[in-house]
């Protein structure tokens, strides 16, 4: 049987090119091989197959023009397709909330909890409700509610509850209630003493464990500060997470070994002084760099905070920006469900656990993205909250309570919310009140108090906090001063800990937050502990330190406390032995950074060999090229598999529309749905297997992905290709801080900013005209960033990235600009230089020399280098003046290379002077150098130090506004109008030519000399 192979639904575009035919006749094709590739002016796309067979004629040529409806190619087909042609997804049906929620509400009422009765004695208990009548008009009413609900817990379980609740909220609103009910539920624990694991743990070897680890923690930044006060550091951060830490190190976070991939923690980046304590007590660490806390600029000093820059066998992922360790483990967990989806990770039930600061939790990154992790069903994903209920300064919410309104926040979104509020000492008295008082206060209460009643004493909270009713004072009538003093908080309570993190460890669907509360500087004595000081307090006195010795009964003498000095028991001691086993228990040391990941061999040249070629009188832009490769490079078998592709809601402004349909876009539950494009060939494809990660409009999010892919080749143990394209304003302007972190992490991929330059996207105006991203990148010591202009500059540099950091593993990145303006691209030149200068970054494109009386040097990048190119012509044509076109890829790499240099240089003053790479481009050449891109000045400027020539930089400093490209580069004085009048300029201030011919081209341009320089317009 015959089949036509026809052009599909390309959407809105009427005769596209062919620009590859990828089959020839006689060829057995499979349904889905690509068979030609078309392009219109904006976009590539790949057409595939619909049957499989033979190729029986190629109906087209390279160069042809079809539309839909075209013959591409017939096919013989002998082996009848077992598989129906295919109606994208019409085994599914679209999604039927209703029917949803119906099902989902029948599966409840069915799966009765079975419950088991408990004895009378509660119920006789719960007759004995007292209601209060603050604002209850009706008590008895009230109580005979709350005593069905009693009855109903009792018999049929919290589900049915729940389900009641639920149905009288809506019942209120169908009745016209428009009142919001509660987001949040009582200031009590999630978890009822009763439904707590208990821990298997030794408590008191674990208490004296911590002990040891909170004394040394303290200790190392003391005796940093004793050393030089400059040092710095903080004490009162971990002293409050300690037990937060210590739970998961001896019972849940497993580390990487050859059997299991390692649980990932995000420390929380101020208790790094505690990571170290634990790992010197590990062995891991000894005393002598205890000491080197935070002076690292010998080999062996500790870092301030996690950085793997600094300490990459040990550091995973910095955290101490606030807020982007929330957002990049959120990432990270979506990253590693997108990986085993994709086949290419085992799914082993590893955690993501992210440890925060309740102020950190301020921070629009540390919540911005955790309706994603809802959504996604980040069930592998924990975030551990540390409320002491402080930030820097003083509260974080003294007039309200920090835990309630993150509580409302994440349950919210979804999150399965576990608060960890009170520790077991106040069970007894919640047991005890039959009043409902102690509850209420707790409510009461806000933060501002809580702070305050661990910060003076027992008396004060009898009198405060229990005083403030008859019933509670009564309540706590037996107790001492000292009794009061001890009810713990759940986050200094080991039990309550376990207990949380094992229902976090269980939980399933849903990610789950850990609101625990604690005491900021917990055992810091009078002078830290719950005061508004406590963050920055890195000095304790002797008395002090005395108290902290007592408090937590650490083994040293006076002496030894007053001397600061460490305390490691020995080998031997049951608490050693007990940490390595329970670390050997959970497979390896935590936290430790390793990668095992194979190279990937380098995609041979030949796949970018037509990026090599002229385009001929085909216009296209680098942003077009790019695109292109990519889709060449989704042919290379090393490498199709590892690119991740990540595109913020912008595909379609970067052509790249056609990788929706043949890579897919990732989505964690396939497509519900029939997309409204169905018919057309680059339909919204959503798949479980999906490679694109298409992020919505979220750049935070999307560069978080970039770095969870860009550094999955330590933490998975597998090299990742992420390529991110963004607007080139949205990248480092918007997100900086997170590219910074990807430089400290050793992120390795592509950073791309797409419809780049001041002057090239024309009419988007001032947000968007970007001009500066080039100076941003260059401020990151392992970013290299590229300015090319040509399809052969943008292939050799991107072919090289891919060199570099996967075959060689550099832990570099590289930022390249692409832009949207059409035009033609030259051949590469055959000079075998130019390779080596691209990727230097200048190397000279043409050179003039007709009339070789006067020359100028022209250094033009991205997209000012053709209108230098014109420039040089009209030059030449019109006064006579030769010149040399240098094409500068990367003003940023030729300046670290020169400085290199330079400092070379300086240190080696006895030995002949090394040339700087500019130098050796320009020193025999004539005449001043003119320089300009479409950022600002101070890009070409940087290496104006490097030669001993005139030089002048002209670039685009200023706001941007739109108007249309020739009007851009003619009012940031860009255009070749303007690079010739210029170089008239700066060659009559040489004296080599009369000023007449620049006042007279000033004229001929209507240049006026009376215009504002743009940075004041
Ligand atoms: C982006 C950013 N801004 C400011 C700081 C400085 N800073 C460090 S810790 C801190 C307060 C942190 O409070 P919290 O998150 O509650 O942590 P805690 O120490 O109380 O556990 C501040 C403002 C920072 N590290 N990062
Ligand atoms: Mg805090």
């Amino acid at each position: 049987m015959k089949q036509q192979l026809l052009v599909p639904d390309i959407g809105d575009f009427e005769k596209v090119e062919v620009i590859e035919v990828l089959v020839k006749v006689a060829d057995k094709i499979k349904k889905n091989d690509s068979v030609v590739t078309l392009e219109s002016d904006k976009s590539s796309v790949e057409v595939p197959a619909i049957h499989e067979g033979t190729v029986e004629s190629v109906n087209v040529k390279v160069g042809d023009k079809v539309s839909k409806g075209h013959l591409l190619l017939t096919l013989t087909n002998q082996i009848q397709s077992k598989e129906k042609p295919k109606k994208i997804i019409e085994e599914k049906l679209p999604p039927d909330t209703e029917k949803i929620i119906n099902e989902a509400e029948k599966t409840l009422i069915l799966k009765k909890e079975v419950v088991e009765k408990k004895d009378k004695k509660i119920n006789n208990e719960i007759s004995k409700i007292q209601i209060t009548k603050d604002g209850d008009i009706d008590p008895i009413e009230t109580k005979e509610w709350l005593e069905s609900l009693s009855a109903v817990l009792q018999n049929d379980g919290k589900n049915r509850a729940q389900f009641l609740i639920k149905q009288l909220i809506e019942h209120s609103y169908k009745e016209g209630s428009d009142l919001v009910l509660s987001r949040n539920t009582p200031y009590i624990n999630s978890i009822p003493p009763e439904e707590e694991q208990k821990s298997p743990g030794d408590q008191n070897l674990e208490r004296r464990i911590r002990s040891l680890i909170r004394w040394n923690a303290a200790a190392m930044v003391v005796r940093a500060n004793k050393k030089n006060p400059e040092l710095g550091g903080h004490i009162g951060t971990f002293a409050s997470a300690a037990t937060l830490y210590d739970v998961g190190m001896n019972h849940f976070w497993r580390a990487k070994n050859n059997k299991f991939g390692g649980d990932l923690i995000y420390f929380q980046g101020h208790s790094a002084p505690g990571m170290y304590a634990r790992a010197f007590l590990e062995g891991r660490i000894t005393s002598k760099e205890l000491d080197k806390f935070r002076q690292e600029v010998d080999p062996g000093g500790l870092s301030s905070y996690p950085h793997p820059w600094l300490m990459p066998k040990f550091w995973q992922f910095p955290t101490v920006s606030m807020g982007l360790g929330p957002i990049m483990s959120i990432y990270q967990a979506r990253f590693n469900k997108y990986l085993i989806n994709r086949g290419l990770l085992k799914d082993e039930g590893r955690k993501i656990w992210c440890f925060l600061g309740d102020g950190e939790a301020d921070e629009p990154e540390s919540l911005g993205a955790i309706g994603l992790a809802a959504r996604e069903n980040l069930d592998n994903l924990i975030f551990v909250v540390n409320c002491n209920l402080q930030r820097l300064d003083g509260p974080v919410r003294g007039n309200g309570k920090i835990i309630q309104e993150l509580e409302g926040i994440f349950r919210g979104a979804g999150w399965n919310v576990l608060k960890v509020i009170w520790g077991s000492y106040w069970d007894q008295l919640l047991v005890k009140d039959k009043t409902g008082l102690l509850i209420k206060r707790m409510g009461e209460a806000v933060d501002g108090e809580y702070q305050a009643f661990k910060a003076k004493s027992g008396a004060y909270v009898r009198e405060k906090f229990f005083g403030k009713y008859p019933e509670l004072l009564d309540l706590v009538s037996q107790m001492t001063d000292k009794d009061i003093w001890k009810l713990n908080r759940g986050g200094h309570d080991p039990h309550k800990v376990y207990a949380a993190y094992h229902n976090a460890m269980k939980n399933k669907g849903t990610p789950t937050v850990i609101l625990a509360k604690t005491i900021k500087g917990y055992g810091m004595g009078k002078s830290g502990e719950s005061i508004n000081t406590t963050h920055q307090q890195k000095k304790l006195g002797d008395e002090d330190l005395l108290y902290f010795r007592d408090r937590f009964d650490v083994p040293l003498t006076d002496k030894q406390v007053k001397n600061v000095e460490y305390y490691r028991p020995s080998e031997n001691s049951p608490e050693i032995k007990y940490l390595k086993e329970c670390r050997l228990r959970l497979g390896g040391n935590l936290p430790e950074r390793s990668s095992f990941a194979k190279a990937i061999k380098t995609p041979p040249s030949d796949i970018f060999s037509a990026m090599k070629e002229s385009t001929g009188k085909k216009e296209m832009s680098t942003t077009m090229v790019l695109v292109r490769m990519l889709t060449s490079l989704l042919r290379d078998k090393n490498v199709a598999s590892r690119l991740v592709p990540i595109i913020p809601d912008e595909a379609r402004t970067f052509g790249m529309e056609g990788f929706f349909q043949k890579i897919g876009i990732y989505a964690h539950e396939g497509q519900k749905y029939e997309p409204v494009d169905s018919e057309q060939l680059s339909f919204y494809r959503e798949d479980v297997k999906g490679q694109v990660l298409e992020e919505g409009l979220t750049e935070a999010g999307a560069m978080s992905s970039w770095i969870a892919a860009g550094t999955s080749y330590s933490n998975h143990d597998i090299s990742m290709i992420p390529i991110y394209l963004f607007y080139s304003m949205f990248g480092f302007q918007r997100v900086g801080d997170l590219a910074w972190a990807a430089g400290d992490n050793q992120t390795r991929g592509f950073l791309i900013g797409a419809t780049a330059g001041r002057t090239t996207l024309p009419g988007e105006g001032l947000q968007h005209n970007d001009g500066h991203s080039h100076i941003m990148s260059s401020v990151i010591p392992n970013c290299k960033s590229y300015d090319p202009t040509f399809s052969y500059e943008l292939a050799t540099i991107f072919r090289e990235g891919l060199r570099r950091m996967y075959e060689k593993q550099e832990n570099i990145f590289y930022y390249i600009t692409t832009m949207n303006e059409n035009y033609t691209h030259p051949a590469m030149p055959n000079d075998k230089t130019v390779e080596e200068g691209i990727l230097k970054g200048m190397y000279l494109f043409k050179e003039h020399k007709k009339f070789k009386k006067t020359k100028i040097q022209l250094l033009g990048s991205g997209a000012i280098l053709r209108e230098m190119i014109a420039a040089a012509e009209i030059l030449e044509k019109d006064y006579e003046i030769d010149s040399n076109v240098w094409s500068v890829t990367s003003f940023n790499e030729l300046r670290k290379e020169a400085l290199e240099i330079e400092r070379y240089n300086l240190l080696n003053p006895d030995k002949k002077p090394k040339k700087t790479y500019v130098e050796k481009c320009l020193t025999s050449t004539d005449g001043p150098v003119v320089a300009a891109s479409d950022y600002m000045r101070m890009n070409s400027d940087q290496i104006r130090p490097f030669t001993s020539k005139s030089f002048y930089s002209f670039g685009t400093d200023g706001y941007g506004r739109s108007d249309t490209r020739k009007n851009l580069r003619k009012f940031f004085e860009v255009d070749k109008e303007h690079i010739v009048t210029y170089s008239l300029s700066v060659l009559a201030k040489e004296q080599l030519i009369s000023s007449k011919l620049a006042l007279d081209a000033m004229k001929k341009y209507k240049i006026n000399p009376e215009k504002p320089i743009p940075t004041k317009l």
